[in-house]
């Protein structure tokens, strides 16, 4: 049998941890023939909490759930760690100015990012889904000097399987029938969710939707603002739907994309389509050999330009808020 991989989730007593730790130890993360190790990372009163939850996984008596591990230090909750999920985050909360908000999260991502430098495997993969996710993604990768910065990623695929299920839903064909409907940009009310190169059953999208009208005032804003809208119906965020993505995201860049298929990650950007070097914009990817990679060579049209160009420049207001901050 295979050596677990040790898989680190934060903000595991969460409801997005709730959805997701179940999915990890029925092997749906990394494969069915890959045992895991389970580190849990929680603040201190919420300790208890994901005790309840490692009982709960304990129930379930998973064959590829080698064990639990509990801790509210994160130099122990990323020792070893292959994959790391960083869901914990601290929210937005009454009041609270933008600043306040990227602080609070420096506290946060800025220690985790040193751990990770510190603690993980060489292997390491992280994903950062705690909001604001790409700036989250940013000061953890800055504060990890000695892991290769394309380790660290942020989550845009919830946005972009929200995208493939609205195009969908218009088109009245199935989200398999859609393949390149990709986000750019950040993971923000500011997103670009893009019909331009997305085919559907081998047509292009935007030409089949053929509606810009629809497509401006319509899709990108149903996309961008699902989050609220789940809140507005479900009385709570996005959980199960954030778990799954999750696990979409990291099971494609461990296992590789699908011949012809693209996901959305946010990425540390080399520069590609003018996105200034060194942020964490959300891309095209595909995945090969457990590399995300920028898709190359794609016409940006001029409405796409300016969509893109305005969710970047929001993403460096971000970095340069938290620079000025001294969080990177
Ligand atoms: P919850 O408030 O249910 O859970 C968050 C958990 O994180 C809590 O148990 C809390 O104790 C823990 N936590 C806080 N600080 C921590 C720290 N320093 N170390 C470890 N754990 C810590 O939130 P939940 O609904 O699970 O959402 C988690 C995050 O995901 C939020 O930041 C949310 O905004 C973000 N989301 C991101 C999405 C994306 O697409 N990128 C979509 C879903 C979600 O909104």
């Amino acid at each position: 049998t295979r050596t677990p991989v040790n898989v680190t989730v934060t903000g595991a007593a969460g409801q997005i941890g709730y959805a997701l730790l179940f999915r990890i130890a029925s092997g749906q993360l990394l494969g069915q023939d890959t045992p895991v190790r389970l580190k849990l990372l929680e603040i201190t009163p919420a300790l208890k909490a994901a005790e309840g939850t490692a009982m709960e996984l304990d129930d379930c008596a998973f064959p590829l759930l080698s064990g639990i591990d509990i801790s509210d230090d994160p130099n122990v909750a990323f020792d070893g760690a292959s994959v790391a999920l960083l869901v914990g985050a601290r929210p937005r909360t009454k009041g609270m100015e933008r600043g306040d908000l990227l602080e609070a999260n420096g506290g946060i991502f800025k220690p985790q990012g040193q751990a990770i430098n510190n603690h993980a495997a060489d292997d390491i993969r992280v994903l950062v889904v705690g909001n604001p996710a790409n700036t989250n993604a940013l000061i953890a990768q800055q504060h990890a000097p000695d892991v290769p910065a394309d380790r660290f990623t942020a989550m845009t695929r919830l946005d972009q399987n929200r995208a493939y299920s609205q195009l969908a839903a218009k088109l009245g064909v199935t989200v398999s029938d859609i393949r390149k409907l990709v986000i750019w940009g950040n993971h923000s009310a500011t997103q670009y969710p893009s019909l331009a190169h997305a085919e559907v059953n081998g047509k292009n999208a935007a030409e089949a939707v053929n509606d810009q009208a629809w497509l401006e005032n319509d899709f990108i804003p149903t996309v961008a603002k699902r989050g609220a809208a789940i809140i507005e119906a479900r009385g709570a965020s996005s959980a199960a739907s954030a778990a799954n993505a999750a696990i979409d995201h990291v099971y494609d860049w461990v296992n590789g994309t699908a011949e012809g298929q693209w996901a959305s990650a946010g990425v540390v950007s080399d520069g590609s389509y003018g996105v200034p070097e060194g942020i964490i914009s959300s891309f095209p990817v595909t995945s090969t050999g457990g590399e995300y990679e920028i898709v190359q060579g794609l016409d940006i049209d001029e409405f796409s330009r300016g969509r893109i160009d305005a969710s970047v420049a929001e993403l460096v207001e971000e970095r340069d808020a938290v620079k000025g901050l001294g969080l990177i």
